[in-house]
């Protein structure tokens, strides 16, 4: 007696291309890894671009790059709008972010990662390259907890009111910058704390989703665009609000912004606003951060931790892998 399990086909490639962007962000993570420490960071950013890139083009998709690295003119490659993939299968939105915290990798410094999402075509917010405030909490509160236009001391309080903890229970993540003196500084005066870090925050933004294991509540601040709609989809995956707004306080900003379909620059972005249908998200570490390990270089061997996440079931897998002979099969 045979057992038949009909699964869509649609569903059933996302499936097998879950495990398949794996290997797309396991070989750009590799790639930078080389390069950990040397304060190289255009060159360690390159060298993730090319095998994100070379990767790409071997999945069965019609896939394109929504989120880049940049403009066909100034980035050779994985430019917005680049066609990726063996032009056969499921079209699809993909947003990279080959090396996240080049600065990081440059500096071998924790937390960066090579990180990318995949999504149903035109489902992926198109965002400039241009900052955006960002404020994002994890799962299991009341939609609207917290809110990107209400006061920075009055989220915190709200989050804490929520969870049913004192303000002073309550941890900001928030990046370091002198653009966020005044919020560390009002977040503070609440009681909350405050974790500061120096680049990453699509890593920071996912950390919300688990507080338990992170000590992190909830992300505030202003950060690239880029980053945010990478950081939406990962959070579409496990649960979570987040919301966003473009930062476009120049012209030529909000031309660019207009002619990628922004119509109302003012916008507040949630979640499904940024990552409409499903999608896959998957980070691999190439510096060790709290959210994973970077790429470890044995004898003979290549060790990566990579964390992927599929939004229709929820499911989220932390993949190491051991890699033997890349070299050989011209894979890195
Ligand atoms: C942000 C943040 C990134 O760079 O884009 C930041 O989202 C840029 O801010 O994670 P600055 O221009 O102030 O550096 C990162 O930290 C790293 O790319």
């Amino acid at each position: 007696m045979s057992t038949h399990i009909s699964v869509p086909p649609q569903l059933l490639l996302e499936r097998i291309l879950t495990l398949e962007i794996v290997r797309v962000t396991e070989r750009a993570a590799v790639s930078a890894a080389r390069l950990r420490g040397h304060g190289k960071e255009k060159e360690a950013d390159q060298a993730a671009v090319d095998a994100m890139r070379r990767e790409l083009n071997k999945l069965p998709i019609e896939g394109t790059v929504v989120i880049g690295e940049g403009e066909r003119d100034e980035a050779p490659m994985l430019f917005i709008g680049e066609k990726v993939g063996m032009n056969a299968g499921p079209k699809v939105d993909i947003a990279v972010d080959p090396l996240e915290g080049t600065t990081l990798c440059a500096k071998n410094m924790p937390g960066a990662i090579a990180t990318m999402a995949m999504a149903d075509g035109g489902t992926l917010l198109h965002a400039p390259d241009v900052y955006m405030q960002k404020i994002a909490v994890g799962p299991g509160y009341a939609k609207g907890v917290v809110e990107l236009d209400a006061s920075p001391s009055d989220n915190v309080r709200r989050l804490a009111k929520a969870k049913g903890v004192d303000p002073s229970a309550i941890t900001v993540l928030v990046l370091d910058r002198l653009r966020h003196a005044d919020l560390i500084h009002e977040i503070r005066g609440t009681g909350a704390a405050v974790r500061l870090i120096t680049d990453g925050d699509v890593a920071g933004v996912i950390h919300c989703a688990d507080p338990d294991n992170t000590g992190v509540d909830m992300y505030i601040g202003t950060g690239g665009a880029p980053e945010g709609v990478l950081a939406a989809a990962a959070l579409r995956c496990i649960g979570g609000q987040m919301q966003c707004r473009l930062i476009l306080d120049t012209e030529e900003q909000r031309v660019r912004a207009h002619k990628m379909g922004v119509k109302d620059p003012r916008m507040i972005y949630g979640i499904e606003d940024m990552a409409k249908g499903d999608c896959l998200f998957a980070a691999t570490g190439v510096t060790t951060g709290s959210l994973l390990s970077g790429v470890k270089f044995r004898k003979g061997v290549i060790e990566t931790e990579t964390v992927v996440m599929r939004s229709v079931t929820g499911t989220v897998r932390y993949i190491k892998a051991e890699h033997r002979q890349l070299e050989k099969f011209h894979l890195d």
